[in-house]
């Protein structure tokens, strides 16, 4: 049988970012409380969960970048929330958002995790903040989660 490597979700230790969009701030703020709560059920202390706010999702990645690079964390995550109804530009911003979230990892080895909506309503949005589909925060911090100790293992091995 093929071995098989999956992280497991312990957060004792770990210290992460997350950077999170001000913009449509009634949803990223339950974004922010899902994935603190996720980090927090998973045994990450609290001083080891640094916030970083940005304007909107078109900023994420380039403070998502700068966190990765300064050697504090392991792992990004990255909360926003950009939603079609409201603006003409949703492909540009939600597009470039995802690319440069995508490079951070390539670029510096530290896991950036997509925890960004992109709907076409505030009603869709609030339901993936905490809602009736979930909570997209809570999932990208167990996405962290995993992704770091799947690499600690690569690592050792
Ligand atoms: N930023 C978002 O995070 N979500 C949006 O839905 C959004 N809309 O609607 O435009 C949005 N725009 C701001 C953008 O991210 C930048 O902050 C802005 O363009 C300045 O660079």
């Amino acid at each position: 049988m093929a071995n098989r490597s999956g992280g497991t979700a312990d957060g004792a230790g770990r210290t992460f970012a997350l950077v999170i969009s001000r913009f449509n701030e009634f949803v990223t703020r339950e974004l922010r409380d899902g994935a603190i709560d996720c980090l927090e059920k998973h045994g990450t202390a609290a001083e080891d969960v640094h916030e970083l706010w940005v304007p909107g999702a078109f900023e994420i990645p380039h403070v998502a970048k700068a966190a990765a690079e300064s050697g504090r964390f392991d792992a990004v995550i990255c909360l926003g929330a950009v939603i079609r109804g409201e603006t003409p530009h949703f492909d540009f911003v939600a597009g470039e958002c995802a690319r440069g979230i995508s490079n951070v990892s390539t670029l510096t080895g530290v896991p950036a995790i997509f925890g960004v909506l992109t709907t076409d309503t505030a009603e869709q949005a609030m339901e993936r903040a905490g809602g009736a589909v979930g909570n997209k925060g809570w999932d990208a911090a167990l996405a962290a989660l995993e992704m770091v100790s799947l690499l600690e293992e690569l690592r050792k091995s």
